[in-house]
């Protein structure tokens, strides 16, 4: 190990004191001024990574997607474009709070048995943020310790994930950006061609002041339309404020820029371009399609392919706590699709839904994908077809197969899956919030002294600690009809979530409002 480089590089990037940083639900999240220090440090993480996979290309995203523009994070990514794993978690968060990083980073290498000269290439992309660039060269700094660094700039977090995927796997696609959007706009454009639809693709997309703006603009060409709104990526104060999926999603209302016309199909973008959102109005009337829609869309629709195939399929819906329970029952008792809980963050569904021959995973809040197994993907190209209908089916799974990012969830590829469900089903945005009536609910945010002291079980439906609490939320519970709600710590923010939703508005938001009460004296 160089512990020249090692000591000279970590002495460019001093720690703030009094700040810890823990590794939560996306990696670590806090102000973008306090992260210098702990993007270096992950980036010397990410190359003993590599080193640890034997050279494998591993990955590093600048962002804070969601959160206000002053934060910034960094999250790091496995060689299949998967989330680091939870086992190495903790040594991330140790090296970013180490006042002794050198012997730290020793401990590391010897505890894991790493030979660092087999570290190899770091892909490194970021958002659009003011302190993303300096950040960004922290990482550089930090990969280089150990390995090498190849930056891409400004990219969307699922296209960073395809890229780490690609440098490892060629199949998977040319390893550049070019070559995702190639991928991307040749599958569309395939689908089309089969159904024989020759209008374009068109919808307008609000792409939350973020990185999603310029990505959306490089592919909007034959047969894509993209209008994007809320594309202001040089005004850096603006990023996911009163727009972007998170926002619409949470204030259940149209993002500020977008004037819609009745009945007809637009949609979000958050900052980092990993979750979408829908939405129509009617009226006065604001209606959400959001992952929980997403989810039952695109499994019935795979599904009616599969029945069109002839072929057999294992598939399940993974969902959060977030779920509308009314989503929940359209998808076990309409769609006849089992449904499995996990707590949130991608990281959790993905793994669940590595268990189907197809596993569709999405947070209501729009963040998902949808996974088919290798041998899946074997048997659709093995199947030899007796109909062109079936023909055809077969194809339009193997297309969706590419279309559809495997990595992680990716606004960009969610959104032509989801208009291509809709086109070739002949489905308008009405009839899909047709398919179930959701149950009114409500997200809140509440700021507490230590959200750390809130611990669930159960994904995270149930509170464990406070002591006390989750007995309390049960009695309130338990008055309102069809009444749902649970707390939980948010991994990205510093705050606690609460969740509510009952049978009528009313009560679903005096259900939230006494729920937050009871946080008072936290
Ligand atoms: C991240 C995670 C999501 C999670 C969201 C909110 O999304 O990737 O899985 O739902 O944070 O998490 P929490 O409630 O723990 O703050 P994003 O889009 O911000 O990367």
């Amino acid at each position: 190990m160089s512990t020249d480089t090692l000591s000279a590089a970590s002495a460019r990037h001093q720690k703030p004191s009094k700040t810890t940083f823990t590794y939560g639900t996306a990696g670590f999240r806090t102000l973008g001024s306090l992260l210098d220090s702990t993007v270096f440090r992950v980036g010397v993480l990410a190359s003993l990574r590599s080193a640890k996979l034997g050279g494998k290309t591993i990955g590093v995203m600048i962002t804070a997607s969601h959160n206000p523009p002053q934060d910034n994070g960094v999250k790091v990514v496995d060689p299949l474009g998967e989330m680091l794993p939870q086992t190495w978690e903790p040594y991330a968060t140790q090296l970013a709070n180490s006042d002794n990083f050198e012997d730290d980073v020793r401990d590391l290498v010897a505890g894991e048995n790493i030979d660092v000269e087999q570290a190899g290439l770091v892909v490194v992309g970021m958002d659009t943020r003011e302190t993303s660039p300096q950040l960004l060269r922290a990482a550089v700094d930090g990969i280089e310790v150990f390995g090498r660094a190849k930056s891409f700039g400004e990219l969307t977090t699922p296209q960073l994930h395809y890229l780490v995927r690609s440098h490892n796997d060629p199949a998977f696609g040319e390893p550049s950006e070019d070559g995702y959007n190639k991928k991307t706009v040749g599958a569309v454009a395939e689908i089309l061609r089969l159904w024989n639809i020759q209008d374009p693709l068109e919808i307008t997309v609000d792409a939350a002041n973020g990185v999603g703006a310029p990505k959306l603009h490089n592919l909007s060409r034959d047969p894509i339309k993209i209008t994007v709104v809320n594309d202001s990526t040089h005004d850096k104060s603006v990023l996911n404020v009163e727009c972007g999926a998170d926002y619409v999603k949470t204030n259940q209302k149209l993002p500020a820029n977008v004037r819609p016309r009745d009945r007809q199909l637009y949609s979000s973008f958050d900052g980092d371009a990993d979750r979408v959102v829908f939405y129509y109005t009617d009226g006065s009337l604001f209606h959400l399609l959001d992952g929980d829609r997403i989810a039952t869309l695109l499994a019935s629709f795979i599904d009616k392919l599969l029945q069109q195939a002839k072929v057999q399929a294992k598939m399940g819906i993974i969902q959060t706590a977030y779920a509308n329970g009314n989503s929940t029952k359209y998808v076990q008792e309409t769609l006849q699709i089992p449904v499995d809980f996990t707590p949130t963050g991608v990281k959790h569904l993905h793994h669940k839904a590595q268990e189907y021959d197809i596993g569709v995973y999405f947070e209501a809040n729009g963040h998902g994908t949808v996974l088919f197994s290798d041998n899946l993907i074997k048997s659709l190209k093995n199947k030899q077809p007796s109909s062109p209908e079936e023909e055809r089916a077969l194809k339009t799974l193997l297309l969706l197969t590419e279309l559809i990012n495997q990595t992680v969830g990716d606004s960009i590829s969610d959104l032509f899956a989801v208009l291509l469900a809709l086109r070739i089903q002949n489905k308008t945005c009405v009839d899909w919030g047709r398919d179930y009536i959701e149950l009114p609910n409500k997200l809140f945010k509440v700021l507490v002294k230590d959200r750390f002291a809130f611990k669930t079980a159960d994904a995270e439906r149930r509170l464990v600690e406070p002591a006390g609490l989750q007995a309390k939320i049960d009695a309130l519970v338990a008055a309102y009809t069809r009444g749902r709600s649970f707390v939980r710590a948010s991994g990205t923010e510093n705050a606690v979530r609460v969740y509510s939703e009952a049978a009528s508005a009313a009560d679903c938001a005096e259900l939230g409002a006494r729920v937050c009460q009871l946080l008072e004296p936290y």
